[in-house]
Order: C-alpha cells, then structure tokens, then sequence
C-alpha cells in the first residue's frame, strides 16, 4: 500500500514539473518589425538593419522575446520585399550580411530571437532561378509553374492555361515570350511561383534554411503558406475552378472556389517536414528549440491543422492565429470578441506542446484602432497580453500608432496601386506602415533625412512617440510594458485556465489557478456599465485592486474594490482585478 502511494506522489510531481518547465517560446512576447519603417541609420529615409540592431535594446525593455523582421533579402522591392530576387544576400538599402550577424550577435547578447521572414511560395522575376528557367535550363527548367498555351479553336487566339485568378487580380498565368509558355503567379507578375513538385526547389529552399540556422537565428516565419501548392493532374494539366457565387468580378480570386489554388493536403506536409529540420537541426547543434511561424488565413481547420495532424505529424508551433483581427472590427459586440477567442481555445488540438498565441495586427492590415476603436488602443493590448500562450505585436502598437491617410497620387503599395484611385484605400498597407515614431525630433526620430519613403505620421509631435510615453505614466507605452511583465511574472498567467464571458457591453476574461485569480474587464460596447468580481464568478478574495487600467477608465491604479463592489467600467476602456 504504502509502495503505492509513493509512485502516485512521484507521477504527480513529475507531471507538475513537466507543466512548469516551459520553452522560450511557449508563453513568448513576439514582435514584428517592418524593415523599412522601423530605424534609418544613414539618413536615406529607408530603415535598415543598423538601424534595428541600435533599437534592440528598446524591445529588451519592453520585454519581447522574439522578433521577427519582414523581408530582409535581396529584391526589386516591386512588393517591398516580399519578391526576393536572392534568399541568401541582403537588399542593399537594408544592409549587408555582416550587418545581419551584428544584429544576431547583438540579439543573443539581449536574450532576444531573430526571427526571419521566408518567401517559399514565389521569387522575384529577377532571381536567376527564373532567368535560368525562362531559358531552359536542363537543372532549372522546373522550378517554376510552367504550362502551355491553350488555342481557342474558335478565333485561334492564345488562352491561359486554365481559368484561376491571381490574388492581386487578373489571370493567375502570366505568358513569357522567352519561353513560349505561361507561368504561375498568386500574387504580383513579377512574383513567378516556385514548383514545390520538383525536388531540386525543396533541396535548394531546405539550403536557404540551413544557411540562416547556421547564422543563428531563432525561426523561421512563413509566407503565404496556403498558396503553395496548386493540383495538377497526372497529365500535367491544371482543372478549371468552378463559379463561387461569391462577387461578380470576373478577375478576382473571390470569383472563384479556390479548390485547387489553396490549402492542397501537399502544404501541410511540406510544413511538417520544415518543422522536423528545424527540429534535427536543434538536436545536432543544441541550444534552444528553432520554430516555425506560419502565415496562413482560411477556414479555422484548415489553419489549426498547421500546429499538426493526427498521425502524429507537428508542424508550426505558432500557427498565426488571426481569428480576432478577421473576425472582429470596430462594430463587434463583446460576445463576438468571445465567440472568436473561444473558436480558437476549443478547437486548437490538446496537448503540451500546442499552444495558442494571438495576432491583432500586421503589414497587411489598418492600425490596430483604426479597426477596432480609436479609444480601445490599451484594451486590445490587455486583451493580447492576458490571453494565455504566445503574444504577437505588431510594430508601434505598444505607443499605438494610428493609421496616416495618404493621397493616390503619393501611394507606393503595389496592391493599391492596381486597385485605382476609387477603391485603393479598401487594400491600401501604406497607412499602417508608416515609420517608428521615437521621438518629438524631427522624422519622429526614424530618420534624420528630410524626405522619408513614406511619410511619419504628424501625431508624433502630439506626444504618439516612445520618448514622451515612456516617462508619462499611465500612457500607452507605460501599460504595456507593464502588461508584459505581468505576463512573464504570474504563474496565473503563465498556466492558469482561461474562462470568457460576454456581459452586455463588457468582455471580462477570468485566468485561475487554485490559489489565484485574474480577472480583465474590458468594454468593447456602447455605453459605460458597472463590473463586480463576484457578477460571474466566486471569487477567492474578498478584496481585489486595480492592477492596470487603461488610460480613459478613470479608475486609479492600485485601489482596492470589494469583490462584490460595482466599479463603472467606461466604454473603450479596460481594467485588471488582481
Ligand atoms: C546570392 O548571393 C550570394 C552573395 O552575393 C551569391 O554568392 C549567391 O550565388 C547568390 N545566389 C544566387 C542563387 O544567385
Ligand atoms: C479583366 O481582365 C481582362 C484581361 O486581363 C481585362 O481585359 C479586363 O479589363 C479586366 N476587367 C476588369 C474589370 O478589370
Ligand atoms: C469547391 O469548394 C466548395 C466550397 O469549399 C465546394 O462547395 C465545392 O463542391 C467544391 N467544388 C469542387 C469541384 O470540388
Ligand atoms: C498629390 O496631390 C496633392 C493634391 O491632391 C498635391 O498637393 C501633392 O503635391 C501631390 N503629390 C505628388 C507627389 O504629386
Ligand atoms: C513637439 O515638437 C513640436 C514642434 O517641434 C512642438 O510644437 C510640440 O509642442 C512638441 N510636443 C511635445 C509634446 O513636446
Ligand atoms: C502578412 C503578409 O506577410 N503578407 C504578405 C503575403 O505575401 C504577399 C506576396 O508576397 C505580400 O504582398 C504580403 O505582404
Ligand atoms: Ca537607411
Ligand atoms: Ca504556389
């Protein structure tokens, strides 16, 4: 009997160690930076490398545990990088290898990760892959997505291939004179798609991988993942997609079902094999666990499909999870903020080693209150950093920039461009890229150039910059930074249960352990509504005090409240009980 009881007492405490022991990604504080806007060292107007490694020190400060930089690499910048003419050399506005190694050295130097943006679904039609295989070449001539003309038998034109639409507009094919043959491209014209069907491209991508991992970074974030793969039949031709219903623009991608142009089955294993030669490659060389963060939107089982599949193969640990930033917008009731939130908690595959993590924002989309409310810039970060897992920021969130409004006439971005001038701001990624405000100096500290690529964002001189936030308290910058150590330092935070509900106009998250409780309360309504702890829950104390309020809550920080005191939450803002 007494044999007994002991190997229970030991299988407990193990299963509690193993709980406690956590990787370094596992409860992370991510941060992305976009290259170009984040500092400019030299004084061209354009972010660089230096520049970022001579703010490292500020992302140590706010805690952040991973970076992860947007494209980097050698490119026409016909997509701002995002259409890499070589993986394994540097943009020259950006910097040099060597600047790239400084800024590794100088990240493990903080304890940070760098964390590198990799483009696997297309090159640019720069890369001398293309121009080999445009040319035939025996090594290259498959790697990309070539296919013959299809003759209309009734005018004897030249026709694409098939019917797909690229996700910029227009036909999906693309004809090269060169080679007489069309090629395949998701995105711009100028974005050739790799072929993942040919083994030399896998081999060659499985070496662009190796040659950052032996750099020393820390991860790698995917692009574009869905897009990847497109089915082919065995005959080598591609099937038509069949009308969707969806719009009546016969260009567009939502013309069609995307049947065979995403998600294909043949992604997901090439993820899963990404995943276990960043595993092999940590067992051989040691150090921490290199990982994958994925960028993928689509149906939630499509996505949580990424973490893994149940024969046992793993994948991405940070499948971006994007459910709030598609989901939800400045119109959302709290119970839709809970419906999102819980989509994912529930449905996310169980287990140790799968953890949820959170993304409001990034390059692709409008500043984080210019879609969710003007006043709600302290609440959403609270609703990030008080989910349980991994918390991703997008640059300038932590000061919360807002979106600048830029004219047609001076607009850059490639994909509002080709929308024209009456409907570019729907698509336009300018406004939320515009440069890293620092400072009340001039260029908001980005740049000491007069012209910057885009234009800084005038609310610098209005105290939105790090400088002036960063000795105001209370302000936006004070908050997070704040939220951030909580979220390192509470066990409650770190293992607690996560419990949402939606009361009116309130969204409250309560986070449990046995013996702790925290509870967030935000108002994502329309009108100011008194909170109580003990309202929807049993509350282990009978005081609780206000450990972070958002600016417009008019609560001091540090009272205490009674568990069953009212507290008059106002609209927009957000308050933690501790
Ligand atoms: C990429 O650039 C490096 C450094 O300039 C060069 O050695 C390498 O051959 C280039 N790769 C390709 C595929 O052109
Ligand atoms: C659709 O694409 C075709 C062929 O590229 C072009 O002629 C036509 O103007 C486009 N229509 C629209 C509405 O953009
Ligand atoms: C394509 O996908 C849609 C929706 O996902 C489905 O309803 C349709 O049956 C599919 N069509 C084909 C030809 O597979
Ligand atoms: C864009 O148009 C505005 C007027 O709408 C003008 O003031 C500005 O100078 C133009 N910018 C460029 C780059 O032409
Ligand atoms: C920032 O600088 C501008 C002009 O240089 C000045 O008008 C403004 O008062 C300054 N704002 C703060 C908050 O210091
Ligand atoms: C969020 C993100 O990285 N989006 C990128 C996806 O890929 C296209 C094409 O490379 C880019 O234009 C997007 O910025
Ligand atoms: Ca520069
Ligand atoms: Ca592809």
């Amino acid at each position: 009997m007494k044999i007994f009881v002991g190997i229970f007492i030991i299988i407990a405490a193990s299963i509690v160690a193993q709980a406690a022991k956590k990787d370094w990604w596992e409860r992370g504080n991510f941060y992305q930076i976009y290259p170009r806007s984040f500092k400019d060292s030299d004084g061209d107007g354009i972010g660089d490398i230096k520049g970022i490694a001579s703010k490292m020190p500020y992302l140590k400060e706010i805690g952040m545990d991973g970076v992860w930089l947007s494209p980097i690499f050698k490119s026409p910048m016909v997509d701002f990088g995002y259409d890499i003419s070589n993986y394994t050399d540097i943009h020259w506005e950006y910097g040099t290898l060597a600047d790239v190694d400084n800024l590794i050295k100088v990240c493990k130097r903080l304890g940070i990760k760098l964390i590198l943006d990799f483009v696997p679904n297309h090159t640019s039609d720069q890369h001398p892959w293309f121009l080999l295989s445009e040319a035939n070449d025996p090594y290259y001539k498959d790697f990309y997505v070539w296919a013959p003309a299809k003759i209309n038998s009734e005018t004897g034109e030249r026709e694409p291939p098939n019917n797909w639409n690229s996700i910029f507009g227009n036909s999906i094919w693309e004809w090269n004179e060169k080679r007489q043959e069309y090629y395949l491209h998701q995105f711009l014209i100028s974005q050739p798609d790799l072929n993942f069907r040919s083994q030399n491209v896998i081999n060659e991508m499985k070496n662009v991988l190796l040659f950052w991992l032996d750099r020393g970074i820390g991860g790698v974030r995917i692009d574009a993942v869905p897009h990847i793969f497109e089915t082919q039949f065995s005959d080598g031709t591609y099937p038509d997609e069949a009308l969707s219903g969806e719009c009546s623009d016969t260009n567009s991608t939502c013309y069609l079902f995307q049947n065979y142009t995403r998600d294909l089955p043949e992604t997901y294993n090439l993820i899963y094999d990404w995943h276990d030669l960043l595993a092999d490659y940590t067992k051989q060389h040691g150090g921490d666990q290199r990982i994958i963060m994925t960028e993928a939107y689509g149906p939630l089982n499509r996505i949580l499909e990424y973490y893994g599949n149940s024969y046992g193969r793993v994948g991405s640990q940070i499948p971006f999870n994007f459910e709030i930033m598609d989901g939800v917008n400045a119109n959302s009731t709290p119970a839709d903020y809970k419906t999102h939130i819980d989509n994912w908690l529930n449905n996310m595959p169980k287990g140790a080693e799968f953890v949820p993590n959170w993304v409001v924002g990034n390059h692709d989309h409008h500043r984080v209150v210019n879609r969710f409310g003007l006043n709600r810039g302290d609440a959403i970060n609270m609703l990030v950093q008080m989910l349980p897992g991994i918390a991703v920021t997008y640059y300038g969130e932590e000061i919360v920039m807002t979106d600048l409004w830029i004219p047609y006439n001076e607009t850059v971005d490639p994909q509002a461009i080709l929308a024209g001038p009456d409907s570019y701001w729907e698509v336009d990624r300018d406004p939320c890229r515009t440069p890293m405000q620092w400072d009340n100096s001039s260029m908001a500290g980005f740049s000491t150039s007069r012209k910057t690529w885009l234009p800084v964002n005038p609310n610098y001189q209005t105290g939105v910059n790090v400088r002036n936030e960063r000795y105001k308290t209370g302000s936006h910058l004070n908050v997070f930074r704040k939220l951030v150590r909580m979220r390192k330092n509470r066990k409650v935070l770190q293992d607690g249960s996560t419990v949402t509900v939606a009361d009116n106009n309130l969204l409250i998250i309560k986070r449990e352990t046995k013996t702790s409780q925290l509870f967030v309360a935000l108002n994502f309504g329309t009108e100011d509504q008194d909170f109580a702890v003990s309202d929807h829950f049993v509350p282990l104390k009978k005081n609780y005090y206000a450990s972070v309020v958002s600016d417009n809550s008019n609560i001091r920080q540090g009272r205490y409240f009674r568990s069953t005191e009212k507290i008059t939450i106002p609209k927009d803002a957000g308050v933690i009980f501790e």
